[in-house]
């Protein structure tokens, strides 16, 4: 349960997890099939071994469920997580005129002046999707991404489907219907047009006992850098919903089918492990906020987030 099996998945992947070459050709240590519960009464699962930063998660989260897929809103609130997404795209068209970035993601890890250069571009490009509309809607946007597949499906009639609005309607009208689904998956658009085929492929949720739970199955998970993100993300999902609804949250529950640890990451994933869980922060959100589509990152607050220290690590691209 919680944090601790979290830290248990740790050592397990590391002690009995196959060597496997991946697609970033960095190295994982990986298994196949995990799952790891939070029970949310307990606390708001952001791990407390390592500094996770909510706020980004948040930011997120809130930009999925706009459905916007556009980096242009994440960069408004300082969050460059799916910057490279969007970069690589530039850097690959043929309106680029910088210097070469092919393998952008290695290279800058290896070679500090081209990691200058990198840097140096990666400012331009964020300066244009900031301020240029129309450089914005060409390279901003990420096309395929949570944010459309989850408010706006498209069907084969040439409709689209709000799947997070369908599925808070029968959680609140059929709350035992065992259809509470939320689909990412898509076979017509992997992998032609997407940046990065969905890792969180679908999700479940089930009402007992006044409380909302939820079930996530994520295809492939970098165990260090993706999961603990992952894991509050839906879990403020929860929280969210929940509150719509008018129920509890319950519980998470998060099943996982890859699930690797980079081999770049092993030394960060010993020190976390070297570290005494804390207690767990708790989430308060904005009472007077009904719908889940009203929220913005200052309607959540966080109390009693005392973590250790953050871990620096390289993400594989
Ligand atoms: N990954 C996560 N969580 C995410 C996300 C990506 O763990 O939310 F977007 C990791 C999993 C994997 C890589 O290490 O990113 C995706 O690569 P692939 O598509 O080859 O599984």
């Amino acid at each position: 349960y919680g944090e601790q099996s979290y830290l248990e998945l740790c050592s397990h992947v590391l002690e009995n997890g196959n060597k496997k070459e991946d697609r970033t050709g960095t190295g994982t240590y990986s298994v196949f099939g995990h799952q790891l519960r939070f029970d949310l009464s307990e606390g708001f699962p952001l791990l407390t071994t390592k500094r996770v930063p909510f706020r980004l998660i948040a930011s997120e989260l809130l930009w999925f469920l706009k459905g916007d897929t556009n980096i242009r809103y994440l960069l408004k609130h300082n969050n460059n997580i799916w910057n490279e997404w969007a970069f690589k795209a530039w850097v690959e068209s043929e309106v680029y005129d910088g210097p070469d970035m092919t393998d952008f993601g290695n290279r800058s890890q290896k070679d500090e002046a081209f990691k200058e250069l990198y840097l140096e571009q990666m400012e331009r490009f964020k300066s244009l999707i900031l301020e240029d509309d129309a450089f914005s809607e060409r390279f901003g946007n990420l096309g395929s991404v949570y944010g459309s597949q989850w408010r706006a499906w498209k069907t084969s009639q040439g409709d689209t489907i709000d799947q997070i609005k369908q599925v808070i309607e029968s959680i609140k009208h059929n709350p035992d219907s065992r259809r509470h689904i939320v689909t990412a998956w898509n076979p017509e658009d992997v992998p032609s047009n997407m940046a990065l085929p969905p890792c969180h492929t679908m999700f479940q949720f089930y009402v007992a006992d006044g409380k909302l739970s939820c079930q996530l199955y994520q295809r492939s998970g970098d165990i260090f850098l993706g999961v603990p993100f992952n894991i509050a993300s839906y879990a403020l999902l929860t929280h969210m919903i929940a509150h719509e609804c008018g129920l509890e949250p319950g519980e998470f529950i998060h099943t996982l089918g890859d699930a690797h640890i980079y081999t770049n990451h092993i030394e960060q994933v010993n020190t976390q492990l070297s570290r005494e869980p804390r207690s767990l922060p708790r989430l308060r959100l904005n009472e007077e906020k009904a719908s889940i589509f009203d929220f913005e990152l200052e309607d959540f607050t966080l109390e009693g987030y005392d973590p250790h220290p953050s871990i620096k690590a390289p993400v594989a691209v």
